[in-house]
């Protein structure tokens, strides 16, 4: 059926070709003979996208058409990477295009280079929410992504010529963009500070009138689903000022003041130690406000009564970051729909869902109260009245209602609406939570949505919780930890149904067809099954494993990862000029920088091999493994420790690089403005991947899927989604190392009150430590910070790990020798991945959360 429909598209390679210069002269009033390949991209895309639009229009109408109950997933980051090749493949029009440009004198791959990386995020989280896109529509699910179109996107990285990491705006809106429709008829009015008087009739309603509005203007961008007409939607907000720009503020230099008439907006999240946490809650606000208006009206053109609203609306918090959205469907609710508090309060905790993505305690979210107050006012009242009942049994049970801090409540009224909704008292949980722990006063104030100090601050991971229907977290330790840490109380208090686990995945299409194609080839020959239904069911590739014992099959399968390593190579040669020796183990450690992440491990032992190298005589050199070391990937701006960790990263590949005794076997590079398409060349190239961190701190993890997908073997700690991949291929096929979560605690607490001088007790480590102090990587001094963290309180545990990293380092290389083995674990590692999967995610949230289906779209309708 559906190939019947992409006839229907029109789009063999006359019709491209046609469509191409079409567009060339009439969207982009170029001529075809002289044109580039950054116009061919252009032309290219936008051909494209007609196709794109032809099946997004029927899906939209067949959902109206039909109904169906829909998810939307808000996130503030989807870090979608390029879209054409994407496209391309989801359409079934890869070859078509290919031969079309040919003909044209272009060359596809030349083209798609062309493309900018939309990189509105940081790293995993959003990573994932594209995944998560790609999937629902492959899925066949009504489901909507709902964003900000950010001006600029994550910064660009450069490396200064002293090793430190700089960074550059990322504008990439500057060229055009085809992948998106501007909607200027989708338009939403959105407030800001002002009052929020309530009507003291004791029902809880306020006015909320003055302050500032600004207006939020709706951009789509077409998700195609892989061999499916399905092609659902991400909007994203930009907004606009509702009366006109300030600017004499800005010609004055008052570029705050002026911006604070705009929602100035940034993907990163770091920018907002620059432009003021203010901003940052302004988007959050912008955006939920925005996105729940445009749900709202959906949902009104099907004339349904409001109680029904959960049955044809889940909406998925990907983190706090839109807790917002809970209130504010409560204002709604209640002050524009009249609807008493009880029934909003069930029709809000019937709709939302929340997924928490780390348990870190410095990453949870919180907001200062009178920041809230001042921004959102009307928000703020209502927290109040979520919390009220929590903070009354508090001051009731403490006997200190007489010291009532009226503070807190924004008038009397809200006061006698709060204790009106009390003396109902039997009937409120929060009540219940004296009732069930008589007299846990420290359990009253660990649960409060309000955490008492200077200032106050809302935590909204309680607020997303008390306000969702369930919570997850994303792999099965962290769901644990999510469960017996940060939200304990609130499991025994609700009951552990509501706390589940969706181990996170990663689309098989982007992560294996497209950024691996020969695997792909192979595997289809292998499996004797059209690639689309493997790349649909990726179960299929446990098929896979009998051909581990195949020769002729682990030769051919050797031979693609040494082409990868090539066209790494060149890629590294063309953008950096500098020759990669492909006849080496190709390691790699990519992902954001952060001392949790601990890349500070992986380079302290890049330096002890080092060191072991030059140890040795001529002759015991040759026997060792070469080795070529990756990284990448970006530090928060203001993150000092992660930046020097990048600074050492890249002397001490300036210092061992250029050792003649070393460098044959030994070389290190850190590849500057990591991205998903940097991403897509090194994954395919690598042996071993590293994912260290200290266990219970990575939630997940996602690259680690990504290696794993493409044959690449995994070298990591006991955390995340690690254990979930070690499960599925056997523990044969990983190198684990390191202490387990349960241990952690304990040995921070020996840290502090046991110290054992680190030359006693990881002599090895200490050093590495002393040559790093002694300036072997020249700038000594500059290290010291980094090093004194290790040395004083170690809080992420590098000397507990290092002796047993080395081990599992040495194991990596003594199994790599074998080279006939080491296929076979790397082909067992991709058979093994199909649970990692997003298709399989997305049918859990779908399934067991989102309770929605698969509708499926008919192409000729
Ligand atoms: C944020 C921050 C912000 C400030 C200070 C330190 C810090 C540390 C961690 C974070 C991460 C916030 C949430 C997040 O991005 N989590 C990532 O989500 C991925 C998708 O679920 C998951 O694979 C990663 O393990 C998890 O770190």
């Amino acid at each position: 059926v559906w190939k019947a429909g992409m006839r229907s598209l029109d789009k063999d390679v006359e019709s491209i070709t046609k469509s191409f210069v079409n567009h060339v002269q009439t969207s982009l009033a170029r001529q075809a003979h002289n044109l580039d390949d950054l116009g061919a991209y252009q032309a290219a895309a936008l051909s494209v996208r007609d196709n794109l639009l032809v099946n997004w229009n029927k899906t939209q109408l067949q959902y109206m058409r039909k109904s169906p109950k829909r998810a939307y997933y808000l996130s503030l980051e989807f870090l979608m990477g390029r879209t054409l090749d994407n496209a391309l493949l989801n359409l079934g029009l890869k070859d078509e295009y290919k031969d079309g440009v040919r003909l044209l004198g272009f060359n596809i791959e030349d083209i798609l280079e062309q493309e900018r990386d939309a990189a509105l995020g940081n790293g995993g989280l959003g990573r994932l929410a594209a995944c998560y896109l790609d999937s629902s529509a492959s899925q066949e699910l009504p489901l909507w992504g709902y964003g900000l179109r950010y001006k600029y996107g994550i910064f660009k990285q450069l490396i200064s010529p002293e090793g430190n990491q700089l960074e550059a705006p990322d504008p990439w809106l500057e060229h055009q963009n085809p992948w998106e429709l501007p909607r200027l008829d989708v338009a939403y009015e959105v407030r800001f500070y002002g009052r929020a008087e309530r009507l003291g009739d004791g029902s809880g309603r306020a006015l909320w009138t003055g302050g500032q509005e600004v207006l939020a203007i709706a951009y789509d961008v077409m998700i195609p689903g892989y061999n499916t007409a399905t092609t659902n939607n991400l909007r994203l907000w930009e907004s606009k000022p509702k009366r006109g720009f300030d600017l004499n503020s800005f010609n004055a230099g008052n570029y705050e003041g002026a911006l604070s008439r705009f929602v100035v907006l940034f993907a990163d999240f770091f920018a907002y130690r620059t432009f003021g946490k203010e901003l940052r809650l302004k988007q959050q606000y912008f955006w939920t406000a925005a996105s729940l208006s445009d749900i709202l009206r959906r949902f009104k053109n099907l004339n349904k009564p409001m109680s029904e609203f959960p049955e044809f609306v889940a909406i998925q918090l990907n983190d706090t970051h839109p807790t917002l959205a809970i209130p504010e469907l409560m204002r709604i609710l209640i002050d524009e729909e009249d609807l008493h508090w009880d029934a909003a309060w069930k029709i809000v905790t019937n709709t939302f869902f929340y997924t928490n993505h780390t348990v870190l305690p410095e990453a949870l979210e919180k907001w200062s109260v009178p920041l809230v107050e001042h921004v959102l006012p009307r928000h703020m009242q209502i927290i109040y009245d979520i919390v009220g009942p929590i903070y009354f049994c508090t001051l009731i049970i403490l006997h200190l209602t007489c010291q009532l801090d009226r503070t807190c409540f924004s008038s009397k009224a809200s006061v006698s609406f709060i204790y009106a909704r009390l003396c109902a008292l039997t009937m409120i949980k929060t009540v219940a939570v004296e009732k069930k722990f008589p007299g846990d006063r420290e359990r009253l104030a660990r649960m409060s949505l309000i955490e008492e100090g200077q200032p106050k601050q809302v935590r909204m991971a309680h607020l997303a919780c008390v306000g969702s229907r369930k919570v997850n977290g994303v792999a099965e330790l962290h769901s644990d930890l999510v469960r017996t840490t940060i939200l304990k109380d609130f499991v025994e208090f609700e009951g552990i149904s509501k706390f589940g686990n969706v181990t996170n995945g990663i689309t098989p299409r982007r992560w294996l067809d497209q950024c691996n194609p020969e695997l792909s080839a192979l595997i289809t020959k292998a499996l004797k099954l059209e690639k689309s239904v493997w790349l649909k069911d990726l179960t299929k590739l446990e098929g896979l494993l009998p051909f581990a014992e195949n020769k002729a099959f682990r030769k051919e399968w050797a031979g693609i990862k040494q082409r990868n390593k090539e066209r790494l190579a060149h890629y590294i040669e063309t953008t950096l000029g500098l020759t990669i020796n492909t006849k080496a183990l190709f390691d790699v450690q990519i992902k954001r920088l952060h001392e949790y992440k601990r890349q500070t491990l992986n380079i302290l032992g890049v330096i002890h091999r080092y060191l072991t190298l030059k140890n040795m005589t001529p002759a015991q050199r040759k026997k060792v493994n070469n080795r070529v070391v990756f990284f990448a990937g970006k530090a928060a701006p203001g993150y000092y420790i992660a930046k020097l960790t990048i600074r050492l990263i890249v002397n001490v590949a300036r210092t061992i690089n250029a050792d003649p005794d070393t460098r044959d076997y030994l070389t290190l590079y850190f590849l500057p403005d990591y991205s998903v398409s940097l991403a897509e060349v090194l994954i395919p190239a690598s042996d071993i991947s590293q994912h260290i961190s200290t266990a219970g701190t990575e939630a997940s993890g996602t690259s680690n899927m990504k290696f794993c997908l493409n044959g690449g073997l995994l070298l990591g700690t006991v955390d995340g989604a690690n254990i979930e991949i070690a499960e599925e291929v056997g523990e044969s096929n990983v190198f684990f190392f390191g202490h387990l979560t349960p241990a952690v605690e304990d040995l921070r607490y020996q840290h502090l009150y046991h110290h054992i001088p680190i030359e006693k007790k990881c002599p090895a480590l200490a050093h590495v430590l002393n040559q790093v102090s002694l300036g072997l990587f020249g700038d000594n001094e500059v290290y010291e910070p980094l090093l004194n963290t290790i040395r004083q309180g170690d809080y992420y545990l590098l000397s507990d790990d290092f002796d047993s990293y080395i081990a599992a380092l040495a194991m990596v290389d003594e199994a790599y020798s074998d080279t006939e083995e080491w296929i076979k674990k790397s082909i067992r590692t991709t058979a093994k991945m199909g649970k990692f999967s997003s298709d399989r995610a997305i049918n859990e949230y779908a399934e067991s959360y989102w309770n929605i289906e698969a509708t499926p779209i008919t192409p000729h309708s």
